[in-house]
């Protein structure tokens, strides 16, 4: 197997960026349909494309997904209120959740969007050592089959045209939320149409929350929140060990209307 992975930048700003697990016969379609992604992203065109093809030293990790629990919040106000709600649950402090907001609000390297996540500790403290470059998760995809679960399921919910932004996030998320120390991530998406982002965790899965910031917006990230992390250990296992998706782990609806008043 191999590992292939596509950046773009413009002007040394970040983006997008996206990767794939490939047999050998499979690494010329998929460089193409990265740098295709590459070359037409909404963020703009590209001055600069990286394609890493590299094969998998390591074993691979078999996995089933995060479950996906979809909600019904159709504002950024309720969205935001009820991704704090979560991650309260969940034990972080809510002085950690206002500060990660805060930087994913206005753009976590420097008032623009990170390459990769921040990583936040109980304090409120950012972690990763590159605050431009962020921790990427890498090394992660899902079989044909999972896929096809998948979009089986979200196609159910009216939600087919969003498959690979949530394929993607699940998938990504389900690696987060499997590295030892990792408590939870918040994620909203920086591309300017896409409104949507997610609360996971491997206590209460992936919560979808259709609205957490306002369209045209370009700031978007995300946080992995973390305690009792070596620090070594956690960036290594997170940008270096592959990790397959051989399974979906189910869907789940919530309708937002039960869960007002902080219940959960
Ligand atoms: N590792 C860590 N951080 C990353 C990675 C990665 N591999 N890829 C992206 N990021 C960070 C980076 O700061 C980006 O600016 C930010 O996340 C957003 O990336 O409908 O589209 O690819 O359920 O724009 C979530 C909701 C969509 C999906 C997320 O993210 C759904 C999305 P994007
Ligand atoms: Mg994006």
């Amino acid at each position: 197997m191999f590992s292939v992975r596509m950046r773009a930048s413009r002007g040394g700003k970040h983006i997008s960026g996206a990767e794939k697990l490939i047999e050998d016969h499979g690494i010329p379609t998929a460089a193409l349909s990265l740098i295709d992604r590459a070359m037409f992203h909404e963020r703009g065109t590209p001055d600069f494309i990286n394609i890493s093809i590299e094969a998998l030293e390591k074993p691979i990790k078999n996995t089933t997904s995060l479950p996906l629990t979809l909600t019904n919040i159709d504002n950024a106000a309720e969205g935001r209120a009820f991704a704090i709600s979560l991650l309260l649950n969940l034990g972080i402090p809510l002085f950690c959740i206002e500060t990660a907001i805060a930087f994913l609000e206005k753009g976590a390297a420097g008032g623009e969007s990170m390459r990769g996540a921040m990583i936040m500790n109980m304090q409120g403290e950012r972690l990763e050592p590159d605050k431009y470059r962020g921790i990427r998760a890498s090394r992660m995809d899902i079989t044909e089959e999972a896929s096809g679960e998948l979009a089986c399921a979200i196609e159910g919910a009216g939600l087919t045209r969003y498959f690979t932004h949530i394929s993607e996030a699940l998938v990504l998320a389900t690696k987060v939320a499997s590295v030892e120390g990792t408590i939870a991530e918040l994620c909203w998406s920086d591309d300017p149409s896409y409104t949507a982002g997610y609360v996971a965790s491997k206590k209460l899965g992936y919560v979808r929350i259709p609205h957490l910031k306002l369209e045209e917006d370009c700031n978007g990230g995300r946080v992995f929140f973390v305690n009792g992390i070596d620090m070594n250990n956690y960036i290594h296992e997170m940008e270096t060990v592959p990790i397959l998706v051989n399974k979906f782990g189910g869907l789940k609806e919530m309708n937002f209307s039960r869960y007002t008043g902080g219940k959960i």
